[in-house]
């Protein structure tokens, strides 16, 4: 499929997703949304040879400075229930994909763009980077699951204050509160993002699968996180991954190491 606010490039493997629309800072309009719940969906099967995702924003100056607020005036509850649903059901594809995503935060990751930076398994920040849920000051609340994961990853303390407060907060303290897996200098994001996802590559790919499923096992409250991981462990040890990566363990060869 065409897309209009997407720009999806494929090189060694890794899949480039660039959310383009420069003139709004990359703001999440509809049809953004629309596009990028059509690429994750089905992915796996649309794109077999694919090793990670990257996900990053056009121009210098933004990642996704949210939801298009714009599009947000006028709405009534139920559209605001169904376009909140919509996000939650994206996003969530993003997070369950098994293959490791990558948000390469490359300035502006407010609102809806902390959502979608949130949503991938990693996230490498510029060190112009900016990490913010000012929803508040909308008179609203994080609706792309920003209540939830922001919790998950920074504890209720630090993600109550910055939601209420609507303070946003540079690269480095979003690397110390551990919202960020990494900061670098600014133009080296994608670079280090390249080099997360090929050092999983090298990795058996079941296993990596099995990682991230049993990791959101965790935060899934329909899911017993440890009996899964027992599930999970067991199925692992017939394929063919752990029959090579054991065997060339104990053969002395080079195997996922
Ligand atoms: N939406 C729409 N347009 C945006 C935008 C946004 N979030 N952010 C920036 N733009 C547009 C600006 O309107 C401007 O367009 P023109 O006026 O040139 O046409 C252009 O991008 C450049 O922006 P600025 O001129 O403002 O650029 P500056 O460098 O001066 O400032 C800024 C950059 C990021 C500080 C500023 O643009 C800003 O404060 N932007 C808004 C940040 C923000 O509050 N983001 C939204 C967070 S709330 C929901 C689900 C989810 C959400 C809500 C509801 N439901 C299911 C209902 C999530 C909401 C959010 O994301």
């Amino acid at each position: 499929m065409e897309y209009s606010n997407l720009i999806i490039e494929i090189q060694n493997n890794i899949l480039f997703v660039t959310i383009n629309r420069p003139t709004a800072l990359n703001a999440l309009n509809k049809v953004t949304m629309s596009e990028i719940n059509h690429l994750f969906s089905d992915f796996v099967t649309n794109y077999p040879n694919v090793t990670g995702v990257i996900i990053t924003g056009a121009g210098e100056k933004s990642f996704i400075a949210g939801a298009d607020i714009k599009e947000f005036i006028g709405l009534d509850a139920n559209q605001g229930i169904e376009l909140a649903q919509f996000g939650h059901d994206t996003f969530n594809l993003i997070e369950n994909l098994t293959i490791p995503v990558v948000a390469a935060v490359n300035g502006f990751a407010l609102g809806g763009g902390c959502e979608l930076a949130m949503a991938c398994h990693m996230r490498v920040a510029s060190e112009k980077a900016k990490f913010g849920q000012p929803e508040v000051n909308l008179g609203l609340i994080p609706g792309y699951g920003g209540t939830q994961r922001l919790v998950q990853y920074i504890g209720k303390t630090k993600a109550l204050e910055l939601m209420m407060t609507a303070e946003i907060i540079s690269a480095q303290v979003a690397l110390e509160l551990g919202l960020v897996n990494y900061v670098v200098p600014a133009g080296m994001e994608i670079e280090k993002s390249i080099e997360l996802i090929e050092t999983i590559s090298k990795k058996g790919p079941i296993a990596i699968a099995s990682i991230i499923k049993t990791v959101n096992a965790f935060f899934d409250k329909n899911k017993n996180g440890f009996l899964e991981e027992v599930t999970n462990f067991g199925a692992l040890t017939k394929t063919a991954d752990f029959i090579e990566g054991a065997t060339a363990f104990a053969e002395k060869k080079n195997g996922y190491f």
